[in-house]
């Protein structure tokens, strides 16, 4: 046995598509396709915790489909090698100067890296406010946990309106039970190893996204 029923809806799936991003991890590379299929997954989660939600969902979707959009880009000979990972788009995007530096540029579609960093800093806080879940004790809240992997991550990048209304949200999550009842119904044990899993699994991506923008001084992107 060994895994849950409940798994396959939600942790598990998310996991593979995390861990399928890095099939050679000597390249220190990540397949985008299976990048946004984690993504994917994470919406299915977001959705599940309801309409609340839904201004969070709405722009991890509008983030998917600018990637979606590159990523279809037929470039005459009918393949898109450019978009396969993270380090081809970095690079085929440096070479055409289609990253934006200073922020000047408002008109035309957003470039893979700035928005592909809007997710790469979403996924820091899932890493740790998915660790502190996986950590924390019984009598916890979901909600204080979320805020504050929140406050030691993402917020850093949102302007005060942002903050506030995510604040909110956090205070809508389900309890710590609840969440883990979703993760593995009648088993807390196993929920918690689901959880390192994914933990790990997003670890993996996000390290190597940081060294990549770090190389190439793209973690500020505006
Ligand atoms: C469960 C609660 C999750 C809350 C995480 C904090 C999210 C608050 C973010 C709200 C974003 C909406 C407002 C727009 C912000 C943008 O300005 C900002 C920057 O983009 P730009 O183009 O203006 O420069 N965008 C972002 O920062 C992207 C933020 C994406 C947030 C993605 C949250 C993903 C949540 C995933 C699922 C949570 C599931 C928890 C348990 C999972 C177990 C599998």
């Amino acid at each position: 046995l060994g895994r849950c029923s409940g798994g396959d809806f939600l942790l598990e799936r998310m996991t593979s598509a995390f861990l399928a991003c890095v099939p050679f991890p000597g390249d220190q590379d990540i397949l985008l396709e299976s990048y946004v299929e984690g993504w994917a997954q994470l919406l299915k989660f977001l959705n599940a915790l309801g309409t609340l939600f839904g201004f969070i969902s709405d722009e991890v979707v509008s983030k998917m489909e600018i990637l979606q959009q590159h990523r279809g880009r037929d470039d005459g000979d009918g393949s898109h090698q450019e978009y396969v990972s993270l380090k081809s788009m970095v690079h085929h995007e440096l070479s055409r100067e289609m990253v934006d530096f200073k922020g000047t540029s408002r008109d035309g579609l957003p470039s893979g890296c700035r928005t592909l960093l809007r997710l790469h800093r979403a996924l820091l806080w899932l890493h740790l406010f998915l660790d502190k879940l996986g950590r924390s004790s019984e009598h916890e809240s979901s909600s204080t946990l979320c805020g504050e992997a929140y406050s030691l991550t993402l917020a850093h990048h949102h302007g005060w309106l942002v903050r506030n209304t995510a604040s909110l949200a956090f205070l809508a999550l389900p309890s710590r039970g609840r969440l883990f009842e979703l993760f593995c119904p009648g088993d807390t044990g196993q929920a918690v190893r689901e959880l390192q899993g994914a933990v790990a699994a997003i670890k993996q991506v996000t390290d190597i996204t940081e060294k990549v923008y770090e190389q190439h001084r793209m973690l500020d992107l505006p």
